[in-house]
């Protein structure tokens, strides 16, 4: 495709969204979905965040390479993302695994997983690629990117941020010169090197990448043909453009002030439960760092039709109330209290209940007179009459996951496997 001076450059973009990755880390919250299906804020799944900051950037060609238990990710996808239209010139395509070059061979890494689909990018006729991890919960334009992109005549540009040194293991950690060209880039090296002159972070990258289509295509023919490549961006491709080509930084928080988007930049890969926990909660402080009620930078999803929360006396006149809490539709909060907590779509607390920094996914049924404090507790649970957690750790950590930071996940099987023994 020609470059088209007066286009938005997102206009001439398709977003490449790699949500193939279990999420581990994420334990049994992770057993029967991908970890971009997880759901996250309330109403949100994880992956929704990556593809709303595509779509409000203006990028209307999307594709999702699926791989790892896609079913809940993929129904979500044709529930709540239906709305792409090919008369308009939008497409969005599910990718899954193991359907295209060979029946039998999944993706074997990411790059792996453009290349698969190489005919499928070319239909879209697009001029740039935005690589996406379906993991991360930010908000970004990337409209910002691609300028900085076609102004540099860059080969990749990279997302990247600032973290703490101690963490940039679990990152791409790279090295820049003055110019924001990257010149050196280590996949999750054992001891990243600091940011000279500010010792204690390191520069890392987001796993967001901007490429010209037409780069990136020779560049991932050329790596499926090399036997000693993992095909994976982070091990392979990047390194290989750093040292023989023009790699260039884009970063995170110059591009929230360019894009205005953010006060402070908000970055969170939720791949603990602790993580993941500590992220929800976050969301009922007085002004968390992450604004999901900007109704200019909505975070799409699919939503249920359901009924207003409720709030409502027990018979005894006890007052069923939330406090510093998120409450979604159909909840029915009845002369239980509620605190720092948040509950999804559909969530039911009984009388004489307390609930205290509690993330409740989408229908969990919390008993009478259950306490319940720093818990995570997975879609669908019933809650037992009179369970108490969070007060006593190894009676917790019995049944259930209790994790170095002192939160407990539970799920359904866990609760059936108590029970069976009591
Ligand atoms: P990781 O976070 O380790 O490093 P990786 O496991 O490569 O990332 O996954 C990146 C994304 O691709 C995730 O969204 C995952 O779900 C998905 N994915 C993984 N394997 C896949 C496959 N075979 N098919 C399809 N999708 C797949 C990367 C970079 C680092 C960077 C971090 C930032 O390699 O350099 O710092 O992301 O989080
Ligand atoms: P959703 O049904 O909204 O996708 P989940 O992400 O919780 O919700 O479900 C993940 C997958 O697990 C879905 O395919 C769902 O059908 C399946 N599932 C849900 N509950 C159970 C269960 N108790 N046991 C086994 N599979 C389940």
């Amino acid at each position: 495709m020609k470059p088209r001076p007066n286009m938005r450059l997102s206009s001439q973009a398709m977003a490449f969204v790699l949500a193939g990755g279990r999420g581990s880390r994420l334990k049994e919250l992770t057993d029967r979905r991908a970890k971009p299906a997880v759901y996250f804020g309330g109403k949100t799944r994880i992956i929704d965040f990556a593809l709303s900051n595509a779509l409000n950037s203006g990028i209307r060609k999307m594709a999702i390479a699926t791989q790892y238990k896609a079913h809940s990710l993929i129904r979500h996808m044709q529930r709540g993302w239906g709305f792409f239209r090919a008369e308009r010139n939008e497409y969005l395509d599910i990718l899954p695994a193991s359907q295209r070059v060979s029946e039998s061979q999944w993706y074997l890494g990411t790059a792996d997983a453009v290349t698969q689909n190489i005919d499928i990018v070319d239909d879209y006729k697009v001029k740039f690629v935005v690589i996406l991890a379906g993991d991360h919960i930010y908000k970004m334009d990337y409209e910002v990117m691609l300028k900085q992109h076609v102004e540099t005549g860059a080969n990749v540009t990279i997302g990247c941020l600032t973290v703490p040194r101690a963490e940039a293991s679990a990152f791409g950690v790279m090295e820049v010169d003055a110019s924001g060209r990257i010149t050196r880039f280590l996949e999750k090296p054992a001891d990243p090197p600091g940011i000279p002159g500010d010792e204690g972070n390191a520069l890392v990258s987001m796993g967001i990448y901007v490429f010209d289509w037409s780069f990136l295509r020779d560049l991932l023919i050329r790596d499926s043909e090399d036997e000693n490549s993992s095909h994976d961006f982070g091990n392979d491709l990047i390194p290989e453009i750093v040292r023989n080509g023009k790699a260039m930084a884009h970063r995170f928080a110059e591009s929230c002030v360019t894009s205005g988007l953010e006060h402070e930049p908000y970055w969170r890969d939720v791949g603990t439960i602790d993580a993941f926990w500590q992220a929800n909660i976050d969301l009922t402080e007085f002004t968390p760092k992450l604004d999901i009620y900007d109704n200019a930078w909505p975070i799409w999803t699919y939503a249920e039709i359901v009924p207003p929360a409720k709030f409502i006396h027990d018979e005894d006149g006890r007052r069923g109330m939330a406090v510093s809490s998120l409450v979604s539709g159909d909840c029915i909060v009845s002369g239980s209290e509620v605190r720092n907590s948040l509950l999804f779509t559909g969530c039911r607390a009984h009388s004489f209940s307390a609930l205290d920094h509690v993330v409740a996914l989408p229908y969990v049924q919390i008993g009478r007179k259950a306490q319940l404090t720093r818990c995570v507790i997975d879609r669908g649970v019933v809650i037992p009459e009179g369970l108490v957690v969070g007060e006593d750790p190894e009676e917790d950590a019995r049944w259930f996951r209790r994790t170095e930071g002192g939160v407990v996940l539970i799920t359904q099987s866990m609760l059936e496997a108590r029970a069976s023994v009591r």
